[in-house]
C-alpha cells in the first residue's frame, strides 16, 4: 500500500465533475486500499479520488472511532437515489481544505446505490453522521467543497482563516 500526497482547495482538479468507473478489477482496488491508507494516515473519516488527483467517482469512508474496529466502507459510482425531507446542520471540516470547520445544512438522511469493493452492487440506507460523511464524499465527485454550501460571507472568513493557517503551518 502506499500513501499518497492529497490535493487542497483551490486545486483546479477539485472542481471537476469524476469520470464514472467502467469495471471494479485488480487495479481499482489497489487504489482503494491505497486511498484507505492515506485517509487513515492523514486522521480523515473520508476520503473520495479528486482529493489524491485521480478524478474517478469512487470513495472511501470509515468512521468508526479510534477505540473502535477499522469499518471501511468503499463506494464505487455511488448515487443518491433519495434524500429525506428533514434536514441536520453539523460540523464538517475536509482534508482538502486544512484546518477549518463550518456548520452545513444537509439531508438528514439518504439512500445509497454503488458498486462495492468486488464490484458487487448495493443499496444502504444511511444516517447520522455516516450521512454527513457520505454526502460530503459524493459532493467531491462532482466537483463540489463544503464551503461552497455556506453563505458568501462565512466563506471569505473561512478562506482568509485558511490563508492565515498554511502561513502559519508552512515548513
Ligand atoms: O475527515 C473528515 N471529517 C469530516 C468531518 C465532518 C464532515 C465531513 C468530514 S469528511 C473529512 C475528510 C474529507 O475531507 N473527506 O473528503
Ligand atoms: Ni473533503
Amino acid at each position: 500500500m502506499a500513501k499518497l500526497k492529497l490535493y487542497e482547495y483551490p486545486h483546479p482538479i477539485l472542481k471537476k465533475k469524476a469520470e464514472p468507473v467502467e469495471k471494479v478489477d485488480d487495479e481499482l482496488r489497489k487504489l482503494l486500499d491505497d486511498m484507505l491508507e492515506t485517509m487513515y494516515a492523514s486522521n480523515g473519516c473520508g476520503l473520495a479520488a479528486p482529493q489524491i488527483g485521480v478524478s474517478k467517482r469512487i470513495v472511501v469512508i470509515d468512521i468508526a472511532r479510534e477505540d473502535e474496529e477499522p469499518n471501511p466502507l468503499y463506494l464505487v459510482n455511488p448515487e443518491i437515489i433519495w434524500r429525506s425531507e428533514e434536514t441536520e446542520i453539523s460540523e464538517e471540516g475536509c482534508l482538502s481544505v486544512p484546518g477549518q470547520r463550518a456548520e452545513v445544512e444537509r439531508p438528514a438522511s439518504v439512500k445509497i446505490r454503488y458498486l462495492d469493493y468486488h464490484g458487487k452492487q448495493q443499496e444502504m440506507l444511511v444516517e447520522d453522521f455516516l450521512a454527513v460523511a457520505t454526502q460530503h464524499e459524493l459532493d467531491h465527485l462532482d466537483g463540489i467543497l463544503y464551503i461552497d454550501r455556506i453563505s458568501r460571507l462565512k466563506r471569505q472568513m473561512l478562506l482568509k482563516k485558511l490563508e492565515k493557517f498554511r502561513k502559519e503551518h508552512q515548513e
